[in-house]
């Protein structure tokens, strides 16, 4: 399997294009293994883009490319980069045909929303600048084996491992008003390939997102998280279940957020949950509820702070402030 470099630019991720570009990734069956939402320094972004040193563009698209938020991501697949390179389309976007990523969100070539590694050299170069291998999550994901056909004995039992897992058991507003919560996507909402659609549903409704990490936390860390659900019976299996596999941990921004992230949520239990919420629409189990969201302001802080250090989190202003508050 092969590995490429993918990142949503400051002006995708300005445009709230993430949810969007993420869920084409899923749908096409390819896997994230790694994820950051970062600001870039123009030195890094000068190493990142050493190859086009003597363009005359160089300069001026790495202080783009520093100038705000990006989401990088190391996504994972059957012939990746060069199938990559096909979802994201031409370079220039107005060559880009419609279905792909450039060519049915953005109009020129200097804000073309996405980058993507071009070579398999590359992807292998620029996955080691911008990712650390503690970085990584690993697992399979349960459609694996309809994604690839396999080409060994060793392929088909490797489709048995999620099975085995389960098993194994703004800012003329006063930043007073604006609130933050802590969302997670729980493995089941990741294996399923629903980061994408959730990320896309909270940039909709003009909340920002501050941070994120694509981790595998430990049980010990889920036990923390989950401290004040420790009486109930469901307790240990839902930190076993929660450290389990991989997770889309984020910080998003908003007035009033943590009460409106519940309300898109809905209720705990999907089968009580109206369609119109994540829970209502994308799942049927309350074992399985796919995402994870605080449900007091008090309980925001905390998990905040459980889950990010203060250097993990990505200063912003979102294009559309002005027309999302009044
Ligand atoms: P919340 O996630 O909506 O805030 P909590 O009551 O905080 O709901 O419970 C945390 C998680 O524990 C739920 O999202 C769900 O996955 C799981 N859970 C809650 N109640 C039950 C139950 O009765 N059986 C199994 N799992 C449960
Ligand atoms: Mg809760």
């Amino acid at each position: 399997m092969e590995q490429t470099f993918i990142a949503v630019k400051p002006d995708g991720v300005m445009r709230g294009l993430c949810g969007e570009i993420i869920k084409r990734f899923e749908a096409k069956g390819f896997r994230l293994v790694a994820a950051k939402f970062i600001q870039p320094t123009e030195d890094h972004m000068k190493k990142h883009y050493l190859d086009l040193a003597a363009m005359p563009f160089y300069a001026g698209l790495c202080t783009y490319m520093s100038s705000g938020p990006i989401m990088a991501m190391v996504w994972e697949g059957m012939n990746i980069v060069a199938q990559g390179r096909l979802l994201l389309g031409e370079t220039d976007p107005s060559k880009s045909q419609p279905g792909s990523i450039r060519g049915d969100l953005c109009v020129n070539i200097g804000r073309n929303i996405i980058h993507g590694s071009d070579t398999a050299e590359n992807a292998k170069n620029e996955v080691g600048l911008w990712f650390k291998p503690e970085e990584f999550v690993t697992y399979q994901l349960p459609a694996h084996a309809f994604i690839n056909e396999p080409t060994s004995f060793l392929a088909f039992s490797a489709v048995s491992l999620p099975w085995m897992m389960f098993l194994r058991g703004d800012e003329d507003r006063s930043p007073a008003e604006m609130e933050q919560t802590f969302i997670a996507v729980k493995p089941d909402g990741v294996l399923r390939g629903l980061c994408g659609e959730i990320i896309r549903r909270f940039e909709a409704k003009g909340f920002k997102l501050v941070a994120a990490k694509f981790i595998q936390p430990t049980e010990d860390h889920m036990k923390k998280h989950y401290l004040d659900l420790a009486a109930m019976p469901f307790y240990a299996g839902l930190c076993k279940y929660m450290s389990s596999g991989p997770v889309m941990a984020m910080v998003w921004e908003g007035q009033n957020i943590v009460k409106m992230g519940r309300l898109m949520l809905g209720e705990t239990d999907p089968s009580k949950s109206q369609p119109g919420s994540i829970r209502g629409d994308l799942c049927i189990n309350i074992g399985r509820n796919i995402i994870h969201g605080s449900d007091t302001a008090e309980n925001a802080k905390n998990e905040v702070g459980l889950w990010f250090k203060p250097e993990e989190f990505v200063t912003y202003q979102l294009p559309a402030h002005a027309f999302i508050y009044e």
